[in-house]
């Protein structure tokens, strides 16, 4: 009786999705906004800046026997875009649990968004939204509009040039975000040089 989840004896299934990493130069400064919002909302359930990503689709729950055709989907998919760039909007927002930080919009993310449904066989249930998750509450919620208003981040710009296939792992404090694979954007025939 040792099967890990409620599969038995099946392998564990890897909770995976495709996303883009921010550099650490842009986390580090999200990091120094986010600062005093986090010592002024201790019980939110604050990310770690070392996982910061903006998700572009996700997969959910894979069979391991299915990483290499899901491997190959976000190749095939990475290879229709091009390197674009990307920059935060310097502000916040909320869902109903979850705080981010916003983007500006960039066609390319939500082209390769739509591409990734395409290929995943999924329609897209509501408009592409991508975010930088920053902190998610459990209920008893202090308002998190109040922080939002006040943050204050970085809009520096920089240069997307590849699409990440990521695994995210329960971990004590929160999910652990690890990088399995990533491609570049474009053939790479045709990458600047
Ligand atoms: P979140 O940060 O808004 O929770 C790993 O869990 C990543 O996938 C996170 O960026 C998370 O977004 C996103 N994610 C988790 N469940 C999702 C779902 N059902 N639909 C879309 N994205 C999801």
């Amino acid at each position: 009786m040792t099967g890990a989840g409620s599969g038995g004896d099946r392998p564990a299934r890897l909770r995976l999705f495709v996303a883009v990493t921010v550099p650490e130069g842009i986390r580090a400064t999200v990091d120094e906004a986010v600062a005093p919002l986090r010592a002024e909302a201790p019980e939110l359930r604050w990310t770690a800046a070392e996982g910061w990503h903006l998700t572009v689709w996700f997969l959910g729950g894979v069979e391991p026997d299915r990483v290499q055709d899901v491997e190959a989907g976000v190749a095939r998919v990475a290879a229709t875009g091009h390197p674009f760039t990307l920059r935060l909007s310097g502000t916040a927002g909320t869902f109903s649990s979850v705080l981010w930080a916003g983007i500006e919009p960039a066609p390319m993310l939500e082209e390769l968004a739509r591409g990734l449904a395409t290929w995943f066989g999924d329609e897209m249930e509501r408009p592409f939204h991508a975010h930088l998750t920053l902190a998610r509450t459990d209920g008893a919620r202090r308002p998190l509009k109040e922080l939002a208003e006040r943050y204050e981040g970085p809009t520096a710009p920089w240069t997307v040039r590849h699409l990440a296939l990521m695994r995210s792992r329960l971990a004590v404090g929160g999910s652990r975000y690890e990088v399995c694979n990533e491609w570049p954007l474009g053939l790479p025939s045709s990458m600047p040089g």
